[in-house]
């Protein structure tokens, strides 16, 4: 059974908290990204695991040089749990992320830090140029030993493939709900260890709380 991961992609943060404390009894984990940041601050990152006392992953998809991947990863792991990365910007990109997390986790070995690799993207765009090289970097999550890679939920066969090439790493899949994924066929991919990224399908559902716990179930 995978965990549930809710994607918090709305503008407002009275909205955000609500939504989140909402929902918190069913969900496992709270996925942010540039929207809700941008719309508030950093620090929205505490004031929701204030409110739910939920693990919050920042979805920054970061992909830039080592230097600089370094500063983003410092200022999102001083609140966050987590960090969503590109792979493909190549190894020493994503290893300038995981020192930062291990330099944290040093400090705070109860609650480590996730680094989370996007292989392949799950809109149909990512057919185009990421595809043909998400094999290579999901074998370079498994290399590296990342925490975690991002595979789609709109492709099953190719998620199973992903899984399988990263080996150790947890899966966190977005594309269940609005982006019409098949969470049956997901679910015969995906293991406990493992998160389904629903976004939309409840945030935009008129009550948020019923659209997760649906989903919780049918996890
Ligand atoms: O490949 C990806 N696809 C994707 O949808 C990688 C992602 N990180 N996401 C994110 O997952 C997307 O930005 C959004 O936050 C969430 C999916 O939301 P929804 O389609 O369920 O609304």
């Amino acid at each position: 059974m995978p965990k549930l991961m809710l994607a918090l992609d709305v503008l407002d943060e009275f909205e955000a908290i609500k939504i989140s404390e909402e929902t918190s009894e069913y969900v496992d984990c709270i996925k942010i990204g540039y929207p809700l940041v941008l719309a508030t601050d950093l620090g929205i990152v505490k004031r929701i695991k204030d409110k739910t006392g939920k693990e919050v992953i920042c979805d920054f998809k970061v992909a830039d040089i080592p230097s600089t991947n370094e500063k983003i990863a410092k200022l999102t792991l001083n609140y966050a749990d987590g960090i969503i990365c590109q792979g493909f910007v190549g190894p020493d990109s994503v290893k300038a992320i995981m020192d930062v997390a291990k330099e944290y986790n040093k400090k705070d070995p109860k609650n480590p830090k996730k680094v989370i690799m996007v292989t392949e993207m799950s809109h149909g765009g990512a057919t185009s140029f990421m595809q043909p090289i998400a094999n290579e970097i999901a074998k370079m999550a498994g290399d590296l030993k990342v925490n975690g890679i991002v595979a789609p939920s709109t492709r099953p066969a190719r998620l199973k493939e992903l899984k399988e090439i990263a080996n150790n790493a947890f899966v966190i899949s977005p594309g269940v709900g609005a982006q019409g994924g098949d969470l049956k066929e997901v679910l015969k991919v995906l293991d406990e260890n493992d998160y389904v990224i629903v976004g939309r399908a409840i945030y935009l559902n008129e009550n948020p709380k019923e659209s997760a716990k649906k989903y919780k179930e049918l996890l």
